[in-house]
């Protein structure tokens, strides 16, 4: 399997650093939608990271889709979700909060890198940014919470909450004031520093215009 995206890309990284701990094999390559668009598209030409190449050809894509395939293959030695429903849907809960975090911060990204500073519509970052900052706000509601979850171990919702800050901080720290949300700081201390995550550093060239 051929998992296709920049490590820059919080979508990508969850993919990587989760099928790694989930056990499965995969070899990563580093194509980004911006940089290398045309040698994306001849692999996906929906031009989506991360996109997974299964091993019989066909192209899967979403990070979360990928995820769920990657339960069910043979090799997984484990779903890194919990297994009871109540916990199951608290786990979930605080997924999506991650998910949308990255989402609107993408949004952001893409509309302050890719669009003409005159094109720009202030009220529309101003509405994103205030989604931004609920999705956070429910995050570390949640990481204080849920403590079973994160308190250092690896799983589907620590990882992602984890992956979706290191995002939010390294593009829009000023946007997102780390002190005012101490529980997902400490938690991303302590996973950056986990051999896993050190295997799939953030990099790649971010996001530019062609
Ligand atoms: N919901 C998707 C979002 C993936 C996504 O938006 N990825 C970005 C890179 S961070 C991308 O493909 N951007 C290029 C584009 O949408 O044209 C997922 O979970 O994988």
């Amino acid at each position: 399997m051929r998992l296709i995206g920049m490590l820059d890309s919080p979508y990508v990284r969850r993919v990587a650093i989760t099928l790694d701990c989930m056990g499965i094999p995969f070899r990563h390559e580093a194509v980004s939608v911006f940089s290398t668009f045309e040698q994306f598209q001849r692999i996906n030409p929906v031009v989506k990271a991360p996109s997974l190449v299964c091993d019989d050809g066909e192209v899967l894509m979403d990070s979360s889709l990928i995820l769920q395939y990657a339960a069910v293959l043979p090799a997984c030695r484990d779903v890194l979700l919990p297994h009871t429903l109540a916990e199951l849907q608290h786990a979930l809960r605080a997924i999506g909060l991650a998910l949308a975090a990255c989402e609107k911060s993408v949004q952001i990204v893409y509309e302050r890198n890719l669009r003409p500073l005159e094109k720009q519509h202030a009220p529309w970052l101003e509405r994103v940014h205030g989604q931004l900052l609920a999705a956070y706000a429910g995050l570390e509601r949640e990481v204080k919470r849920q403590t079973a979850l994160f308190d250092g171990s690896l799983n589907q919702t620590s990882i992602t909450a984890a992956v979706a800050w290191q995002f939010t901080q390294s593009m829009l720290a000023s946007s997102v004031d780390a002190a005012q949300f101490p529980a997902l700081q400490k938690l991303s201390i302590t996973l950056e520093a986990t051999p896993v995550f050190l295997r799939y550093p953030p990099d790649g060239p971010g996001v530019v215009g062609r």
